[in-house]
């Protein structure tokens, strides 16, 4: 195996013990003799590297969190296979460090940067999102990440720069994914200049307090809560401020069922499936769906970018 190259200064590390695991929950149940029929007992130790971060409770929802088990078996990330387990099983050897990002566009500063120096002048923050998916299940992840809006603004994007693209590695000897044709590649999404410097929108480089799994977007992807799951790009290579909308892998492969916007939206279904509750990961076999709510629950803070659109013919 090959040794994990630290790529982050080590700040201060979050305990562990803050968070709800699955196996808290199961110790705690037969403690008190109750058996819990989702329980597993090959729970995985939290691997990565120990990142200091400090908590954003302002923007954290508070909640417990999924289990690191829960949020790093359970994945999407199609370049390692369409299965939910693929990431997991697959991914293991991406190589991560060294790691460039270029970014380019309607900026004054653009060009190749190294990951280490685009994180360096950031403090990192811990902050606890919902998670929806497109497919209607949902989960709650500590990430830990820097504010998407102060990477941007020190590459000084022009006026003309009205969205950010966003771009996954693509490379076929590493992602075996790549060779199906199920999406265009390199994996594309995008966000509205607003969208992107909105205070929420993240750039995350770990979860539960570590350096990111690689199934869960190693050593850099995007996490943008209100909107579904496929907008937060995993493993970004090149960041792009562009004057046109840009078109993403999931709109090149069906524009009539994923929108550019993609906001969480329980009264817009898919057209294949109702969008108005969702399953919780690790809630039990037996667990009630939840209802979805709009902007995955993050309508206070985010409604306003988009007053006066048709959320329903702009999904
Ligand atoms: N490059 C890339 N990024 C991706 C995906 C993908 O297939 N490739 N899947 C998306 C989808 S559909 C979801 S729901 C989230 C899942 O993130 P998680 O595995 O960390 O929970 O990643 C998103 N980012
Ligand atoms: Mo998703």
């Amino acid at each position: 195996m090959r040794k994990r190259i630290p790529t982050l200064s080590e700040h201060q590390v979050t305990p562990e013990g803050q968070y709800l695991s699955r196996r808290t929950l199961i110790s705690g149940a037969l403690a008190t003799g109750v058996s819990l029929l989702s329980g597993t007992s090959d729970a995985t130790s939290p691997t990565g590297t120990p990142l200091r971060a400090t908590r954003n409770s302002t923007l954290s929802v508070s909640v417990p969190a999924n289990s690191w088990d829960d949020i790093t078996s359970y994945n999407n990330y199609y370049e390692f296979g369409t299965d939910k387990a693929d990431p997991a099983a697959n991914a293991g050897k991406l190589i991560t460090h060294p790691w460039t990002v270029t970014i380019g566009g309607e900026a004054d500063i653009t060009g190749p940067i190294a990951l280490e120096d685009l994180l360096k002048p950031h403090a990192l923050e811990e902050r606890i999102y919902r998670l929806r998916c497109v497919e209607a299940w949902s989960m709650v992840v500590p990430w830990v990440g820097i504010p998407l809006a102060d990477v941007l603004k020190r590459f000084k994007p022009t006026s003309k720069a009205k969205f950010v693209r966003f771009t996954t590695l693509n490379d076929p000897a590493q992602m075996p994914g790549v060779r199906s044709r199920v999406l265009s590649w390199p994996y594309t999404e995008g966000l509205r200049m607003d969208e992107a410097m909105h205070p929420l929108s993240l750039l995350a480089v770990g979860l539960y307090g570590r350096t990111l799994p690689n199934q869960n977007g190693a050593p850099l992807r995007l996490v943008v809560p209100w909107k579904y799951g496929f907008k937060s790009i995993k493993a970004i290579v090149r960041i792009d401020f562009v004057e046109r909308l840009p078109r993403s892998s999931w709109m090149n492969a069906n524009p009539t069922e994923y929108g550019f916007y993609a906001n969480v939206n329980p009264s817009v279904d898919h057209p294949r499936w109702s969008q108005a509750s969702e399953r919780h990961i690790g809630g039990g076999l037996f667990a009630a769906r939840q209802p979805t709510l709009p902007f995955n629950g993050y309508a206070e803070q985010v409604a306003d970018l988009y007053r006066g659109m048709d959320l329903k013919a702009q999904f």
